[in-house]
């Protein structure tokens, strides 16, 4: 299996609630390794840009208004096949409808809400840590 990287952001409402270490341990005990993370407060401009992508849906402001409402932590996760083993243990975007024991559904309230963002994809991994971190940041 390919050692790959991926991003994680720990959303404003998990970190508001002071729950950076449970995740953490959730990650962890999965095998991922934080190797690079860091605690910020994201622009409404900085958090529009991270989700581009997203900007003609119709929750693209209420997400970005959430995601520079208080600080996020970010961090880059390594390990085998870390873009989809990170999917697999936040679980299904929207809480209600993920696993039992994965991330979103044990803290998450609601879509909105949904506690933490993984990257979709290696490229996007790729992508996503570099808009966070510079190479001297991330340790192997
Ligand atoms: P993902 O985070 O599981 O990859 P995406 O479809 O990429 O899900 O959506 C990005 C984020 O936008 C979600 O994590 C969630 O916070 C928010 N979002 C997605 N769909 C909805 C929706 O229908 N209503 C409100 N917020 C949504
Ligand atoms: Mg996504």
């Amino acid at each position: 299996m390919p050692i790959q990287k991926t991003l994680s952001i720990i959303k404003p409402d998990a970190v508001v609630k002071n729950l950076t270490g449970k995740i953490n341990a959730r990650l962890e005990d999965a095998g991922l390794r934080i190797i690079a993370q860091k605690r910020l407060q994201l622009t409404r401009s900085q958090a529009e840009k991270f989700y581009e992508v997203h900007r003609e849906k119709a929750f693209f402001d209420d997400l970005c208004e959430h995601m520079s409402s208080a600080p996020v932590v970010v961090q880059v996760l390594c390990g085998e096949n870390a873009v989809s083993k990170n999917r697999e243990i936040m679980g299904a975007t929207n809480p209600a409808n993920a696993e039992i024991g994965t991330i979103r559904r044990d803290f998450g309230q609601s879509i909105e809400h949904n506690v933490v963002h993984g990257s979709d994809s290696p490229e996007n991994a790729d992508i996503e840590i570099k808009f966070f971190f510079s190479q001297l940041e991330i340790i192997e």
